[in-house]
């Protein structure tokens, strides 16, 4: 199995699909009101200049790559940038692309990042959240808690419709709020060579139904009243309980299962399911349902010490076939899991939207599943939840062998670690006037050089909101400067007062990237944009992008990620390269919630080791600064 980083994803001039077949463009443009007003306010993502990538592009080699690569590199970034070569050309014909589209990155990274990425899913592209476990542990307590839930996404769906949901800031700057409308009523599509993405959200007759999948059966449970107002609690728990009764047992096929191979499988076996017309209408009722819920049976007993670490993986395989992992529509953009021994999370399909929208949506709603309940429920009759069917022919039988193997290949390779770091959280840094984030992130550098004696190429999301459309950049956090502090701390020989001021410059330097980045001045996205210009415009791509500095610089063993959420969640996903860590965490002022992930196929990785490791780094940096009278000035 070849796994490429996220990102390494190669762009090849055969794999360039014309964007009008495949991805089916949505609108926003009719939306009135509001939200088109403050659409319309924000600014268009720049093109960096070309000099100043070059000198960033290098720079952040400096930490990863050896002094002799390093050297040809620079060779190659001089000849690249010279006055009329290939790098103005390409410059060029990028600035052109920014001045015609609304966005000059977001289709292009829709697609290389996402559609054509041919791996799974499951693991390599879907994060997972755990919420916190819940104090019930029968069915009644599970029906009543999705209940709930569902009359709290349909509460935010209000606000999304109504477009009353507030504008978000970042550094001042208000962000774009696309990415809301994307997350409901929709679902990924698998094709060959090139996925897609379906919105139903704006269409004429937008969808009015979710699905609900028990033991491996899905069902379409209309969630509006006919006279438009949503189910109330109390009639959900109705709906939900005739549903229950009706797959009492998990005798059918694991159909959702398809959903989690490999993405050019699962596209052979999809063009073969839906030639059933049965089939081809269960399908669509659950890509056009405004999202899944899925009642999870319980997962073997663990310790409580464990018990993080296990809701982590349901959320994001739902434990191999003999578990959850056919109770699912790994397509659905937005699935929530509520297990009967009182596990809650979600897992949702990465393409449409980053994870910050996504968990503003889950924190609305977890609040709302605290409220008491008021309001009355009409006694009028409901129709029964109709159960969608699926004919399965020996063929599609045989799929759903293939899959079943391969997720439990996936399940046995992946492991995952989460930590609750209690020692402190953002209050601690912010106490030494240092960015939280910046000095999580040279804790895990120094974490990863304590364990490999070296550095390794980081990958941390920074976010481009403040533009339209915007996605995310990548934040290097390997630089010199971190480099110079974790080789310091490994160093009997140095001071604490040298070794403090390295760390204030380390933290320093990597709030200075993460400004440059989420003000789209970051290398990453612009190098990107200067290859897939190239992959268009010549008949070749140039040597910078074949050098191995660049296979280095893009092959992230550390792939990191904070998510901040109100909710004292935990949020996931797995690594992007073989032998590398997937870090995502949530700081909250007085702890910080960890998720490591590695493949056990690696040898090299160990998340136990290196979320101790992170542990103590963060213990480290903090006596540090408290022991070294400078520190506290
Ligand atoms: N002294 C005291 N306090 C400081 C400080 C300093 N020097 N620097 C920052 N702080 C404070 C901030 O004011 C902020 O306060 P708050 O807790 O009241 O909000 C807090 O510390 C956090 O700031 P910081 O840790 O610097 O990070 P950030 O919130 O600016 O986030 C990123 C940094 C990179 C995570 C953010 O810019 C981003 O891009 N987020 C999106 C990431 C994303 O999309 N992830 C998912 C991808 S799917
Ligand atoms: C609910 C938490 C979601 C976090 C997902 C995330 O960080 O995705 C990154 C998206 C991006 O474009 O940077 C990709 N990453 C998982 C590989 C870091």
């Amino acid at each position: 199995m070849t796994m490429l980083g996220f990102l390494t994803r190669t762009v090849t001039k055969a794999g360039m699909v014309k964007p009008s077949c495949l991805v089916k463009p949505v609108s926003l443009n009719w939306i009135p009101g509001r939200y088109l007003a403050h659409q319309e306010s924000l600014p268009k993502l720049p093109v960096p200049p070309l000099n100043q990538t070059c000198d960033r592009y290098l720079a952040a080699l400096e930490p990863i790559v050896g002094a002799e690569d390093l050297n040809h590199t620079r060779q190659l970034v001089e000849e690249f940038q010279l006055p009329g070569g290939v790098g103005e050309r390409l410059q060029k014909s990028l600035e052109h692309r920014a001045s015609k589209l609304e966005n000059w990155l977001s289709d292009w990274w829709l697609k290389v990042a996402y559609l054509d990425y041919r791996m799974p899913v499951v693991v390599h592209s879907s994060p997972g959240v755990v919420l916190p476990r819940l104090e019930f542990s029968d069915r009644q307590g599970q029906i009543r808690h999705a209940a709930k839930l569902i009359a709290g996404v349909l509460d935010f769906k209000t606000m999304i419709d109504h477009e009353t949901l507030p504008v978000e800031y970042l550094g001042g700057k208000a962000l774009c709020m696309n990415q809301y409308y994307r997350v409901l009523s929709s679902c990924r599509i698998p094709g060959a060579p090139r996925d897609s993405v379906v919105n139903h959200a704006l269409s004429k007759t937008p969808p009015t139904h979710i699905t609900v999948v028990h033991n491996f059966q899905f069902f379409m449970l209309d969630v509006y009243n006919s006279d438009g107002s949503p189910l109330t609690v109390d009639q959900l728990c109705v709906q939900l309980e005739k549903i229950l009764n009706s797959s009492l047992q998990n005798s059918e096929e694991p159909i959702g299962i398809l959903t989690s191979n490999h993405r050019n499988s699962w596209a052979k076996a999809y063009t073969n399911l839906i030639k059933d017309k049965t089939n081809k209408e269960s399908v669509q009722a659950i890509q056009k349902s405004i999202f899944a819920v899925c009642l999870d049976a319980p997962m073997p007993q663990v310790s409580d010490e464990m018990y993080r670490s296990q809701a982590a993986v349901q959320m994001l395989h739902g434990g191999g076939s003999r578990w959850n992992s056919g109770n699912r529509w790994f397509d659905k953009t937005l699935q929530f899991i509520i297990g009967e021994d009182g596990t809650c999370g979600v897992i949702y399909e990465h393409a449409p939207a980053e994870g910050p929208p996504i968990v503003a949506l889950i924190d609305h709603v977890v609040e709302y599943t605290k409220k008491t309940e008021t309001g009355r429920t009409p006694m009028v009759p409901l129709p029964t939840p109709q159960k969608l069917s699926f004919n399965i022919t020996p063929e599609i039988k045989s799929d759903i062998e293939e899959a079943k193997q391969n997720i439990n290949t996936m399940v046995h390779d992946l492991d995952v670690k989460v930590i609750v770091f209690s020692h402190f959280g953002k209050n601690v840094p912010k106490s030494f006037k240092m960015s939280p984030d910046a000095f999580i992130q040279v804790a895990l550098q120094l974490a990863y050089y304590k364990m490999y004696k070296r550095c390794c190429s980081t990958y941390e999301s920074a976010s481009l909101r403040m533009f339209k459309l915007g996605r995310t950049d990548t934040i290097r956090s390997a630089s010199i400067d971190s480099a110079n502090f974790v080789r310091a701390m490994d160093d009997p020989a140095k001071q604490n007062l040298e070794k403090v001021t390295l760390l204030q410059k380390a933290v320093k330097a990597h709030r200075a990237y993460t400004d440059m980045a989420i003000r789209g001045q970051a290398l990453d996205r612009h190098l990107l944009g200067l290859k897939l210009q190239a992959v268009e415009d010549l008949p070749a791509v140039p040597d910078i992008f074949m050098d191995k500095s660049y296979s280095k610089a893009n092959h992230y063993n550390l792939s990191t990620s904070q998510v901040p959420a109100k909710t004292d969640c935990v949020m996931c996903f797995g690594p992007v390269v073989p032998d590398g860590y997937g870090v995502c965490y949530n700081p909250m002022e007085g702890h910080i919630n960890f998720a490591v992930s590695a493949f056990n196929s690696c040898a090299d990785t160990n998340t136990s080791q290196l979320a101790h490791a992170l542990e103590d780094a963060l213990l480290d940096m903090k006596n540090l600064l408290e022991q070294t009278p400078k520190a506290k000035l």
